[in-house]
């Protein structure tokens, strides 16, 4: 059991809710590890075929929980790098790992590297009332968990530097018309719908949802001829699942398919 976070799996479905909600589940030395145990626990749990990160209260995260960092006059200032390659580093990794879809519920603010962790999801609901906010630049550092990199993927440099240079609070609507974001919904459905989205996916075939996710990935940074060569060598994999064997008997029986994830 967990002190941070809730760990449900349900439908095939895990769902990891951040639970300090005092401190808008930011995030100190425990969180970290149990969220890093709990994405364990999604990777190695065969029945899991999707993942839901959302957060309890009002907030989705505020980042680094910044009461954790002893910045008085003359104290040792703290190695951040350290932190970074310990906590942050390690669950980004993760998350874009994971060989199935994750799902990100963004239920209110996002700020620091909780903006960051739910740009580092796969699809990303936002509550119309959340903000997305690089709010690093405010207190002298720069955005980490693959900020810098998701940001300047998704909206362009030029908006990438901007806000992590302004730390202006970004809203969920204009959050999707940019596509740094899937979609933006009513605040009263934004959890059950990445829950219901991530539950129809968990029905799908997961081993080529997982191939999609990773060739979507290395486009980021592969010539069109790599991306064309790796398109070769994932479909080969993709057409020796027995979901793809299924999906064609299905369209050509025309019955629904019954995928099983392999
Ligand atoms: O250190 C390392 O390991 C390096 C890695 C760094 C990664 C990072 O994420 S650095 C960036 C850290 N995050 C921030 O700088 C954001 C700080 N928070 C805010 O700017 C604001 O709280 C928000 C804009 C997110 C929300 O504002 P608002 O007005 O809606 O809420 P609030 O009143 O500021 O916050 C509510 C409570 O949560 C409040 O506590 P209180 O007064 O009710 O006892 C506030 O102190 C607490 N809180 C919010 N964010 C954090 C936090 N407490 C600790 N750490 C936080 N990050």
């Amino acid at each position: 059991s967990f002190n941070n976070i809730e760990f449900v799996i349900e439908d095939g479905v895990a769902i990891l809710t951040l639970n300090r909600p005092d401190s808008l589940n930011s995030f100190n030395a425990e969180m970290h590890s149990e969220v890093r145990e709990a994405l364990k626990e999604t990777k190695k749990n065969p029945e899991v075929r999707a993942l839901v990160i959302t957060g309890n209260g009002r907030g989705f995260c505020a980042g680094q929980d910044l009461s954790d960092r002893n910045v008085a006059p003359g104290a040792e200032a703290p190695n951040l790098g350290e932190s970074i390659e310990k906590n942050y580093n390690p669950m980004i990794r993760s998350i874009r790992a994971l060989e199935m879809p994750v799902i990100c519920a963004v239920n209110g603010v996002a700020a620091g590297a909780g903006a960051n962790i739910a740009l580092a999801c796969d699809i990303v609901f936002a509550a119309r009332s959340a903000k997305f906010i690089q709010a690093f630049c405010k207190i002298g550092l720069i955005p980490d968990s693959g900020g810098t990199w998701t940001l300047s993927h998704t909206v362009g440099q030029a908006r990438a530097m901007a806000l992590s240079m302004l730390g202006d609070r970004i809203t969920a609507e204009q959050a999707e018309q940019w596509g740094m974001i899937w979609k933006a919904v009513d605040d009263e459905a934004v959890k059950e719908t990445a829950i219901a989205t991530a539950k129809q996916l968990a029905t799908q075939p997961t081993k080529g949802l997982a191939l999609i996710k990773r060739a979507i990935q290395a486009s980021a940074t592969n010539t069109l001829d790599e991306q064309l060569d790796l398109e070769r060598d994932l479909q080969t994999i993709a057409g020796r699942t027995e979901d793809y064997r299924e999906g064609v008997a299905a369209f050509m029986e025309k019955r629904e398919p019954s995928f099983k994830g392999q």
